[in-house]
């Protein structure tokens, strides 16, 4: 199988994948305010990532690129949602354009389409230096993404066996390339021990990319002759990750928050558990593919008002006051969190 069949397979079992399990944020509950003090018309959405500023914390996380056309005109199209929101976006794995140059193309539209926007160039953590400024370069990125992806290897069958030297690849990448790098899983979530292993490299920020949207153990197994199950309940839910990251994270990287992030209050949520930003990809995959261009621009449009709506309500005027709004952390997510040592009280009670 070639790289770029793979690439194509990924679309269309994502699609029919699609959301695998609960990602723990339903077990979030904020706390109503009666008296919130808050207008609409000045709730501030800016954020900051790694000393890029953003207007806004919604992102377009990694898909795709380096299938050939189909994956052009997916992130063609990706892009001119990103430009007509005003939304950083990440382009998919650039090692398929590393290796054959012809496949440059599929990635270079998304600058060439959005030439001013936010854009992360994304790579495995099996990168080297060269290749970590050639990927930055290819299409004047704006940040690097390195991500993690030890399950989708192993359920692939001619997936990577050796995970060796991962935190020094990082390290070095980071003092190879001249733009901040996020570290990022791929939907199984990264714990404290993993950030722990990462603040030492010098990146900017974590995406916990964690458990309970799209599932990479899932769209592998359709691809094996003899699936391997138990990946598929693998990983750590994302409301959990996100407060194992802050915790590990303290204030020396940002943690970023991905995995099964459909909707305002997902997004709401992440930010208000410790993430700077919240990203989606296989969400805004689907309504491009069943619904096109306009209706992903109109619906990222709508998840900015109704973020605002919310951080209204909660008396949030900006990002820095949804991450101190009182949240209720209950079922799995609490049971985890205070399993792991992470005290949910501080969370109810500020
Ligand atoms: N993540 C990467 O870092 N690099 C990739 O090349 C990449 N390819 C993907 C391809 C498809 C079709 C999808 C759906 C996701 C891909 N991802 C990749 C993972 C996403 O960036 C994200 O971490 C994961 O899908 C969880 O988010 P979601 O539940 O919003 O889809």
């Amino acid at each position: 199988m070639t790289r770029s069949q793979r690439k194509l397979d990924h679309i269309k079992l994502s699609m029919e994948t699609g959301r695998h399990s609960q990602n723990g944020l339903e077990d979030i509950t904020f706390v109503h305010q009666s008296l919130p003090g808050t207008k609409l018309k000045d709730i501030n959405l800016n954020t900051k990532i790694g000393g890029l500023s953003l207007s806004s914390p919604i992102f377009i996380n990694a898909m795709t690129g380096g299938g050939g056309e189909k994956t052009l005109e997916i992130n063609r199209n990706l892009a001119i949602a990103a430009r007509e929101t005003d939304l950083a976006m990440a382009v998919g794995s650039q090692m398929a354009a590393i290796r054959d140059w012809q496949e440059e193309k599929t990635f270079k539209v998304v600058r060439e389409e959005n030439p001013k926007g936010i854009i992360f160039a994304n790579l495995g953590s099996e990168l080297s230096p060269e290749q970590a400024c050639k990927a930055v370069a290819m299409i004047e990125a704006d940040a690097l993404q390195i991500h993690l992806n030890v399950i989708q290897e192993l359920a692939m069958p001619e997936g990577d066996r050796d995970f060796s030297g991962s935190v020094q690849r990082i390290a070095e990448a980071v003092k190879a390339v001249d733009v901040p790098v996020i570290v990022k899983e791929t939907g199984f979530g990264m714990g404290l021990e993993t950030v722990n292993a990462l603040l030492e490299t010098g990146i900017a920020a974590v995406d916990i990319g964690g458990f309970g949207g799209t599932n990479f153990a899932s769209i592998e197994n359709f691809r094996r002759n003899r699936p391997l199950p138990f990946l598929e309940e693998w990983g750590i839910p994302t409301a959990a990750s996100i407060a194992e990251a802050n915790h590990a994270a303290g204030n020396k990287v940002t943690v970023m928050a991905s995995g099964g992030i459909h909707n305002s209050l997902d997004i709401a949520k992440s930010i208000a558990l410790g993430a700077g930003a919240a990203g989606l990809a296989g969400q805004c995959l689907r309504i491009l593919l069943d619904r096109g261009t306009e209706a992903l621009i109109e619906e990222l449009e709508i998840l900015k008002t109704e973020l605002a709506v919310i951080m209204t309500a909660l008396g949030a005027a900006n990002i820095k006051d949804l991450h101190k709004t009182p949240l209720i952390i209950s079922g799995r997510t609490h049971h985890w969190l205070n399993q792991r040592g992470i005290d949910t009280k501080q969370f109810s009670t500020r």
